[in-house]
């Protein structure tokens, strides 16, 4: 089945064009925009994981290494589209215009964390896996009935591939032909699960076949290849023809989490060969004459000042009020969670 879904690309791993009718849509303003983009939220990671350590961010989930699929995708992404992101998507969302206070509030714990800035549609990152699967077949269908040319964005991992809610998602938006996409980042692990013990499919886009929607494999580090099919996709969900199942094939390069030690269940050899995909842009753009010193200097000090002003005015911020856990689920709290709260504020007062 691999054979049936050869992973596409258009420039390889030492940044050479291995699709040569893209030339002339890529352009500096194009390959800038990715690196730029790229840099931004690679910057914006590890700046998060610091934080984590020095205590002042709760756990964090890392991209590191996925930057070129998240960036890829949510460049493709029309202004009123909706996203439906997981927690390791962050580079997606800030990409497509979240705001970078609040993505860092949201690993504090504050309910700031997980509003949407206005006029973007973006949804708080799922946790629980593959639930943003139906959400997102959901909002596509509404616009669909609503009679909008806007689509949907579903963002979610090779584990989530296993659970109930991937099929219930995939069916439902094949069966009424609703405009989303589905875009798996297979990063080769679920938690400590690798892909070979999880699935015994050979791909993740073969699963397209079970509900008769297109499959596509791509090259998840490749940002061209990421951004020109994730285009292709939605334009193939505005015309009225359904939902895509997108494939990216990336590489977590660190852990799970900040609470998590890789080197639990992985050796270190494991990913040595997969080249970054920042490492492969730069490649690239020294290759055909698009790399400039000068530029890649402003663009390192624009990104660090925004992210320095984010974190002060995160850090004005109050520490996470334990009221919100309880309170922001339901419209009316019901009994058993009144009574949860209320043991839990008499556990904090130490009675
Ligand atoms: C319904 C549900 N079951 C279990 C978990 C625990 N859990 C958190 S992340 C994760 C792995 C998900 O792997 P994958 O879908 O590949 O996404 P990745 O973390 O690699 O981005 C699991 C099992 C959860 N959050 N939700
Ligand atoms: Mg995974």
């Amino acid at each position: 089945m691999e054979l049936d879904y050869p992973m596409k690309q258009i420039i390889n791993d030492e940044g050479f064009f291995v699709d040569s009718s893209y030339e002339k849509q890529i352009d500096e303003e194009l390959v800038r925009m990715f690196y730029f983009n790229m840099l931004r939220i690679r910057t914006f990671d590890r700046k998060a994981i610091n934080l984590q350590r020095q205590g002042r961010l709760g756990t964090y989930a890392p991209f590191e290494g996925q930057e070129a699929s998240q960036v890829g995708s949510a460049l493709a992404l029309g202004a009123n589209d909706w996203v439906f992101p997981t927690y390791r998507d962050h580079g997606a969302t800030l990409t497509y215009g979240a705001d970078m206070v609040r993505a860092f509030l949201y690993w504090n714990g504050r309910v700031e964390g997980c509003v949407p800035p206005e006029g973007k549609n973006i949804f708080p990152p799922a946790v629980p896996i593959a639930t943003q699967l139906p959400h997102a077949a959901g909002a596509a269908w509404a616009e669909k009935r609503k009679g909008t040319k806007n689509a949907a964005i579903a963002y979610f991992g090779d584990g989530a591939t296993s659970e109930g809610d991937f099929h219930e998602g995939l069916n439902f938006a094949s069966v009424f032909k609703v405009p989303v996409v589905f875009f798996n980042q297979n990063n080769g692990y679920a938690i400590s699960v690798p892909i070979e013990k999880q699935m015994n499919s050979a791909t993740i886009a073969q699963k397209s076949v079970a509900y008769g929607i297109p499959g596509v494999r791509i090259d998840g580090n490749d940002c061209f290849a990421v951004y020109f099919e994730t285009k292709k996709a939605f334009d193939f969900a505005r015309s009225g023809n359904g939902p895509t199942l997108i494939e990216a094939v990336t590489w977590r390069t660190g852990a799970h989490t900040t609470a998590d030690n890789p080197s639990n269940y992985r050796s270190e050899e494991q990913g040595r060969d997969i080249v970054d995909p920042l490492d492969r842009l730069e490649k690239f753009m020294k290759n055909y004459g698009y790399w400039n010193e000068e530029w890649i200097t402003e663009a390192k000090e624009k990104t660090a000042k925004e992210i320095e002003a984010a974190v002060e005015e995160m850090e004005r911020f109050p520490a996470a009020d334990v009221n919100d856990l309880f309170d922001n689920v339901y419209a009316e709290m019901p009994t058993d969670l009144a009574e949860q709260k209320e043991s839990y504020l008499a556990h904090l007062r130490g009675q």
